[in-house]
């Protein structure tokens, strides 16, 4: 099993959505076959980890069964495992996923709660790789209804910081968790900002810090555009995001991200 380190580099993450929301059950392989064909240009174009997922967390979706789960993405990570040795990271909350995707290939378990779901802590320090412990208030059916908060940022970063001490206690390695303050997730578009803004503050947990605001509504909701004309808007905050400090960026624009983030690489290593 190929083991990830986790780099000081600046890593693009590419999504893969094997949730066939436009596809009848009949078009199952058919949107497998397109999540591998995504997955193969993502890494020509210079993905540094792909994330596949196979139940949708957008605001008002409903959970799937871990069958259908299952059979949307352990194919997909199996086929490729055949063509390349990216690291793979697995979005899932169900255990039973975490191991059949890691038995599979995958190299990274992605949890939007943050491991709080079933024995999920013990599961992924059996597993032994990397985690991202994601901030979320609610659950995605309820989420966008009215987030609040008395202070986003002291409450985001107070969850993560307990999250992490779970972590540690449950055996997870300290060099294995990435957090990441889960833009979207339970926040307005004030949240949101107010989040990237505070960048800085979620480097001193310690763990690299995963961002994901590629094509989501605080974009959407600052230029009125819909989610396929938010390219700009997406890398214009991959930007800002590696700038304050992001070490892995979710997006689903690979090529023009490692582009855009290629420019912050340049910046960073210079000296002035
Ligand atoms: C609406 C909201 C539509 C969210 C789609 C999404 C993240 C994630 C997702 C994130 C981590 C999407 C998402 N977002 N995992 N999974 N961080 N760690 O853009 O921000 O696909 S789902």
């Amino acid at each position: 099993m190929s083991q990830l380190t986790i780099s000081s580099q600046l890593q693009v993450m590419g999504v893969i959505n094997t949730t066939p929301d436009s596809f009848s059950d009949g078009g199952k392989f058919d949107s497998i076959e397109k999540a591998f064909a995504g997955a193969r240009q993502m890494i020509a174009a210079g993905a540094d980890i792909l994330d596949i997922g196979g139940e949708s967390t957008r605001p008002g979706s409903l959970p799937v069964g871990p069958q259908q789960e299952l059979a949307r993405t352990i194919p997909l990570i199996q086929a490729i495992r055949q063509v390349s040795d990216i690291p793979i990271s697995i979005d899932t909350n169900k255990v039973v996923v975490m191991r059949a995707a890691v038995d599979a290939g995958a190299n990274i378990i992605n949890s939007i709660w943050a491991l709080q779901l079933e024995d999920s802590l013990q599961v992924a320090a059996e597993l032994s790789v990397p985690v991202c412990l994601m901030h979320m208030q609610g659950s995605p059916e309820t989420m966008q209804h009215k987030p609040s908060y008395d202070d986003i940022v002291g409450e985001v970063l107070g969850f993560l910081r307990a999250r992490i001490d779970a972590a540690l206690d449950a055996g997870i390695a300290e060099h294995n968790i990435i957090i990441d303050p889960g833009f979207g997730f339970g926040k307005t578009l004030e949240h949101n900002l107010i989040l990237l803004k505070s960048l800085p503050e979620f480097r001193k947990l310690g763990a690299p810090v995963l961002v994901g605001m590629s094509r989501k509504g605080m974009i959407g909701a600052i230029l009125d555009k819909p989610a396929d004309q938010r390219l700009y808007g997406s890398l214009s905050v991959a930007v800002m995001a590696a700038m304050l400090g992001a070490d892995i960026l979710r997006v689903h624009d690979v090529a023009e991200t490692v582009d855009a983030l290629a420019m912050v690489g340049a910046l960073r290593e210079v000296e002035a």
